[in-house]
């Protein structure tokens, strides 16, 4: 855990033993559930969207707005599902959260499921943390111990269960309805949407989906209030937020800080940029989101300033690189994973990111042909906004948004590898 400017999700971060129920206990842990049983379910659903908090998972959306969806009318059970199948490249916030604090992250699950009056909630964890999924099951038997989860959540007669399910390690299963494919037992692909989940969702039943970072905020906010919470980050961005901050920095890791912080400021906490180091580029959400260079290092690092910078939030997974990185090689590595990871649903981008992948090594071998920058863009151009899900778009913001800044890079590939143009030797990175 690094250092942090709002102590609230990182708080007791670097306690002893952090993560048990009497650490958490200790630190005012389950007070904000003991306010929230005292509260009309829609109430409670009005103070998370009068905070103004919004999904810490890539796109922003309101999360009081999304709990307000579900139809009550409807006689099916409703469902809560956490998404932390956290595997976004660069994205690291998650998964420390729930190692040091699980606690946290139930007490907000018990709150949101009482808002959207859920009796089942599962949070759907990446397969390959096992050592995240046996943390989380261990803090699940202790709030079942204390009486947290159950039949008879703190004596007030309302249940919530909590199922800690285990992925089997695919990035599309972060997509919100493929994960619910593969928690059906499925094979997990995108579906159609409309229906949103909040409609039509697990088993067919309203589900609200949520990730791990904005369930986590719930209780602070239920502790807090809607005032304090919007003391902090901007008029449309409100409140606190884990950064992960990786790459060419002295001191990489989670940053806890309001949302409209620079990457100047987070830097600076972080120690700076190692010695030597000069910033070439950068992403803001993980590699999903187009890329920046220093000229943006004071664009506040919120939903609206990072749009208006030809960029999106997504993550708020900060990857930084310096001059001895190859932008081709890196965007090269970025489209291979889009490649291993397309679910293969869609031609576009099951194609496409394959034919990136042969163009972008031709280039970073230096052996590209006239016209494969045009190609390049050609067939990003032919995946954004024609595939089913927002992995096939993801893939070209990498590409298009680095020819835009580093042309010349790209073009270099006709002749020059990236091997010779950036010696491996020099590099702190590949
Ligand atoms: C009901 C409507 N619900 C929207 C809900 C929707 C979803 C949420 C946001 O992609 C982004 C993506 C990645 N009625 C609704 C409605 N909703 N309209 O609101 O929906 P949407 O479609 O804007 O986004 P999304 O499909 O959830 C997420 C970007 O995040 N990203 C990737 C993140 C990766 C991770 C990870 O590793 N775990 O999070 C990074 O930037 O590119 O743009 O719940 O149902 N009318
Ligand atoms: Fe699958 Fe890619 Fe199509 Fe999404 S865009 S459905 S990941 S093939």
């Amino acid at each position: 855990m690094a250092d942090t400017l709002t102590p609230v999700l990182s708080r007791g971060w670097a306690d002893e033993r952090s993560w048990t129920r009497e650490a958490y206990e200790a630190r005012d842990g389950y007070s904000a559930l003991r306010t929230a049983l005292d509260m009309a379910p829609d109430e409670i659903v009005t103070l998370v969207k009068d905070a103004g908090l919004r999904g810490r998972g890539g796109a922003g959306f309101p999360t009081g707005m999304k709990w307000s969806f579900i139809p009550q009318e409807n006689p099916n059970p409703k469902y809560l599902v956490v998404n932390a199948d956290e595997s976004e490249p660069g994205t690291c916030k998650d998964i420390p959260l729930m190692m040091a604090n699980p606690h946290e992250l139930i007490e907000g699950v018990v709150i949101a499921s009482l808002a959207i009056r859920a009796e089942q909630a599962f949070v759907y964890v990446r397969g390959e943390v096992l050592h995240v999924v046996r943390r989380l099951r261990a803090a699940c038997r202790e709030a079942y111990e204390a009486g947290y989860l159950g039949a008879d959540v703190m004596g007030s007669g309302r249940r919530v269960d909590l199922v800690i399910h285990a992925g089997a390690g695919a990035y599309i299963c972060g997509e919100e309805t493929a994960l619910l494919d593969s928690l059906e037992g499925r094979r997990g692909q995108p579906r159609l949407r409309p229906p949103f989940p909040a409609v039509e969702g697990l088993y067919a039943s309203p589900t609200v989906i949520n990730n791990v970072e904005s369930i986590a905020s719930v209780p602070a906010i239920v502790r807090g209030g809607v005032e304090w919470f919007g003391s902090m980050g901007t008029e449309k961005s409100k409140g606190f937020t884990l950064y992960s901050l990786s790459g060419h920095v002295k001191r990489p890791g989670q940053y806890e800080a309001p949302l409209g912080t620079t990457l100047r400021e987070l830097l600076d906490l972080g120690g700076g940029l190692r010695d030597g180091a000069e910033l070439k580029f950068w992403t803001p959400g993980g590699s999903s989101t187009p890329i920046l260079t220093a000229e943006h290092l004071d664009v506040p690092l919120d939903y609206e300033g990072v749009g208006a910078a030809g960029s999106m939030l997504g993550t708020k997974a900060l990857q930084v690189f310096d001059q001895t990185t190859s932008v081709v090689r890196c965007v090269l590595r970025w489209t291979e994973f889009y490649k291993h990871e397309s679910c293969g649903k869609c031609t576009p981008c099951r194609e496409g990111t394959w034919w990136l992948v042969q163009v972008l090594q031709r280039l970073d071998a230096g052996q590209g042909r006239a016209g494969d920058v045009e190609l390049l863009l050609d067939l990003c151009d032919n995946i954004l906004g024609r595939s089913f899900c927002a992995l096939g778009d993801g893939a070209t913001s990498p590409i298009t948004s680095a020819v835009r800044h580093f042309r010349d890079e790209f073009e270099a590939g006709m002749h020059t590898s990236s091997a010779e143009l950036f010696p491996p030797a020099a590099s702190t990175l590949f």
